[in-house]
């Protein structure tokens, strides 16, 4: 056996995968029908993007679904979590649905079985109809139903094929990145407008469960947050004190409403005059129970009261995104996940760096060495399986992501891929990570096939 491959134990049903979204991959940006989403239209701003890139072609997947299906496969894995792109079904958010939109995420998801892979769906991973934004977006109320009526159809058409539906990727991010600090779209700067925006999201993520429960979706449905543990830069009150209400407000504010149906006092009372409006009912269908959580994991939070802390000077490795390398922070997160909320399945829906490949010629064509992305993967799996032998249910992990793609504000230069993407010819390389992940697979295959040879 590999001797660079993790131990990991689990039960026969852990789940496999790897991930992507549907604005970073897809290309195709006005075809068939689609819409304009709120992405589209804020890499337009002069100076957004770093690279001043776009999402118009991306990884141009819409047009290779088929040789892109093939690599998944080719991986050996369970899963392929994908999202959907809404202005893609429903150009205006409202209204009619586009036939050809959909008739593409069939044509992902009957491919996949055909694959014997499972379809792991996400409804909104940030891409706003921009129709829908220019009646206010997530701040206004309305778009909670609308997320729902779209939510139905997609489930209606879907639903029975896939394995898993996640209401939102990461509503932290939607809300205070795209609505605070506006550096994500659609480039807000208000943090009483990103507070509503979160609320409206979790709203959203309820209604749309309650609706799909009465509908009888049989996929499993839940939530995707971006969770870190937060820790104060050293032990000063004030930094502990800047600590405990960043936790508050990146990881508390969003499983206090889902787990227990209500908000963190602490922070609500810090926003002052920035809480959202909340009606009468909204915490309880907030709260519907969940079939899992799912958590997206890249590194740690580091909080400092004054703002002098900087992971350039913390001594951890970095990854080309200058976030630390901390695979036993995810160990500590999934445990305290574990022992301060009642959890269902736990899946890691993404876990992965961006690092520079090293791209040679060989005899028998490119090669790409990523050994820094195989050692940041092989660790954090072990971290997975270090905190499942502690009790914590883990259902699964996902590598994100399948290949190269357009990584929001940071453009194409920050590569996230098991697979390379030459962006001149569209020409896709695994990557040694890729083939890393296949050979780690088989060898779990094997385990679960004779679990006495391991
Ligand atoms: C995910 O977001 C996204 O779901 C995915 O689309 C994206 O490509 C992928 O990650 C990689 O970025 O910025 O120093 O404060 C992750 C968003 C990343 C937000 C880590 C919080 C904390 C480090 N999170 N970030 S820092």
């Amino acid at each position: 056996m590999n001797p660079t491959f993790p131990s990991f134990s689990s039960n026969p049903g852990f789940v496999w995968g790897v991930a992507t979204s549907a604005f970073q991959i897809e290309g195709a940006a006005q075809e068939d029908g689609k819409g304009e989403s709120i992405w589209d239209r804020f890499c337009r701003q002069p100076g957004v993007i770093a690279d001043g890139s776009n999402g118009d072609i991306a990884c141009d997947h819409y047009h290779r679904l088929e040789s892109d299906l093939d690599l998944i496969a080719g991986l050996g894995v369970d899963a392929y979590r994908f999202s959907i792109s809404w202005p893609r079904i429903q150009p205006d958010g409202q209204g009619a649905f586009n036939e050809q939109g959909i008739a593409f995420y069939e044509r992902i998801v009957d491919g996949l079985r055909a694959r014997g892979i499972k379809p792991y769906l996400t409804l909104n991973h940030w891409d706003l109809p921009q129709a829908l934004q220019d009646l206010g977006g997530w701040a206004n109320r309305e778009t909670v139903h609308r997320f729902v009526s779209y939510a139905r159809y997609v489930a209606a058409r879907l639903a029975g094929r896939v394995e898993s539906i996640a209401t939102h990727n990461e509503p932290w991010v939607m809300a205070v990145l795209g609505h605070e600090s506006g550096i994500f779209a659609p480039g807000v700067r208000s943090r009483a407008t990103a507070m509503q925006v979160a609320h409206h999201l979790l709203l959203s993520h309820g209604l749309a469960l309650r609706a799909l429960r009465a509908d009888g979706c049989g996929a499993r449905l839940g939530i995707v947050l971006n969770l870190s543990p937060i820790g104060p830069a050293t032990d000063s009150p004030e930094d502990v004190a800047a600590a405990r209400l960043e936790d508050g407000r990146s990881v508390r504010w969003y499983m206090d409403p889902l787990f227990l149906g209500t908000y963190p006092a602490d922070v609500w009372q810090h926003l002052g005059g920035d809480v959202p409006v909340v009606h009468d009912g909204d915490m309880q269908a907030i709260s519907a129970p969940m079939d899992f959580l799912g958590i997206n994991y890249y590194t740690r939070g580091v909080v400092s009261a004054s703002g002098a802390w900087s992971a350039q000077h913390s001594g951890k490795p970095l990854t080309d995104m200058g976030w630390e390398i901390v695979p036993e922070c995810l160990t500590e997160l999934l445990l305290r996940l574990h022992r301060d909320w009642k959890l269902p399945a736990l899946y890691v829906m993404e876990n992965g760096a961006a690092f520079a490949d090293e791209a040679i010629s060989t005899a028998e064509g490119l090669r790409v060495r990523d050994s820094d992305r195989v050692d940041y993967i092989a660790r954090h799996i072990a971290a997975v399986g270090s905190a499942a032998a502690q009790g914590v249910p883990m259902a699964g992990y996902m590598v994100w992501s399948l290949m190269d793609n357009f990584e929001w504000a940071s453009g194409y230069a920050k590569r996230f891929g098991i697979v390379h993407v030459d962006y001149a010819t569209l020409a896709r390389t695994p990557k040694d990570s890729y083939l890393w992940y296949r050979d780690f697979l088989q060898v779990q295959r094997n385990v679960r096939a004779d679990p006495l040879a391991a």
